[in-house]
C-alpha cells in the first residue's frame, strides 16, 4: 500500500532556515490548516498518512522530505546540510523503523551532507543536486549506499534556488517539470521536459502520486500548461509554508510498502 509520512508544523517555524527568501510573518494556524488539507489530498489518493508529532524545537521539521530517502530496497536517513535540521532525523527514523521488515534502514554518515530535496529519482537513476545543502562528500556517500541496490547517481549543479527539486521534479517516468534558470536542463539527456511559465519561477515542484500531480495553486499559468498536456492536477494551497521555502514534495515521504500490522 501507499504510505505518506508527514510531520505537524512546528510552532518554531517562524525561525525556519531561509536562503533565497526574505523573512515574512508565518501564520502558524493557517500553515497547519493548509498542511492538513495537503494530507487529506494524499489520503484521497489512497495513501495511508502517518503524521509525526510536532517537534516544538525543530523549526523546519514539517519538511520531512529532507531527512530521508525511501527506495523500494532501502531507506536511508540523510544528513541535512543545515545544522539546525540534523535533529529532525530521529523522529522520522522511528517512523521508518516500523517498515524495517520490508526494507533495511541505513544512515548516511558524515562528514558529507545531503538534503532529500536534492534527490530526484527516475527509475534506477538518482539525480542529485549539488546545492548549498548537498556537498561532494554527501553525493559520494549516497552513491556508495545505493549502488549495491542497483541505483546510479548523477550529479547536477544547482544555482539560484534551495534544492534540485525546486528546479526540477518528475511528472512522468520520462518527463520533468523544470525551471531552466537554476539548472542546466541538457544534463538530463533524453528526458522530456516541460518548462514553468516564466511568471512562476517557483513552479517546478510537483508531487507525483499515481497518475496525479499535487501542485501548488499559486502557479495557475504553469498548471494550465500541464493540464493542456493531459496531466491531472490536485491543487493544494501551501502559501504559508512557501514563506519558509517549502513546496509540495518537501512535506511528505511517499512510498509503497506492505500495510503495517495494527498490533505492531
Ligand atoms: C530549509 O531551508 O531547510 C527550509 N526552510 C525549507 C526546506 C524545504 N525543503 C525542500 O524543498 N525539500
Amino acid at each position: 500500500m501507499l504510505h505518506a509520512v508527514t510531520r505537524e508544523v512546528s510552532r518554531a517555524i517562524v525561525r525556519c532556515e531561509l536562503t533565497h527568501l526574505a523573512r515574512r510573518p508565518i501564520d502558524l494556524e493557517r500553515a497547519r490548516a493548509q498542511h492538513r488539507a495537503y494530507e487529506r489530498v494524499l489520503e484521497r489518493l489512497g495513501a495511508r498518512v502517518e503524521r509525526l508529532e510536532e517537534a516544538p524545537e525543530l523549526p523546519d521539521s514539517v519538511f520531512v522530505e529532507d531527512t530521508a530517502l525511501v527506495l523500494d530496497e532501502i531507506a536511508l536517513l540523510l544528513r541535512p546540510g543545515a545544522p539546525s535540521r540534523r535533529g529532525e532525523t530521529g523522529g522520522v527514523a522511528r517512523a521508518l523503523e516500523r517498515h524495517r521488515a520490508h526494507r533495511p534502514l541505513a544512515r548516511l554518515e558524515g562528514p558529507g551532507t545531503v538534503d532529500g530535496g536534492d534527490v530526484l529519482r527516475l527509475g534506477r537513476t538518482l539525480w542529485v543536486g549539488r546545492s548549498s545543502r548537498t556537498d561532494a562528500a554527501g553525493v559520494a556517500a549516497l552513491a556508495a549506499a545505493v549502488a549495491p541496490h542497483g541505483y546510479r547517481v548523477e550529479e547536477v549543479a544547482v544555482g539560484g534556488c534551495l534544492h534540485l527539486k525546486s528546479a526540477a521534479t518528475a511528472i512522468a517516468d520520462d518527463m520533468l517539470l523544470v525551471q531552466p534558470a537554476w539548472i542546466d536542463v541538457s544534463r538530463f539527456g533524453g528526458l522530456r521536459t516541460v518548462e514553468v511559465d516564466a511568471r512562476e519561477p517557483y513552479g517546478a515542484n510537483a508531487l507525483r502520486v499515481g497518475d496525479r500531480l499535487l501542485y501548488a495553486a499559486a502557479f495557475p499559468a504553469t498548471a494550465d500548461r500541464l493540464r493542456r498536456l493531459g496531466f491531472a492536477l490536485e491543487p493544494v494551497e501551501l502559501d504559508e509554508l512557501a514563506k519558509a521555502e517549502g513546496a509540495v514534495t518537501c512535506c511528505s515521504l511517499v512510498f509503497e510498502a506492505p500495510a503495517l500490522d495494527p498490533r505492531a
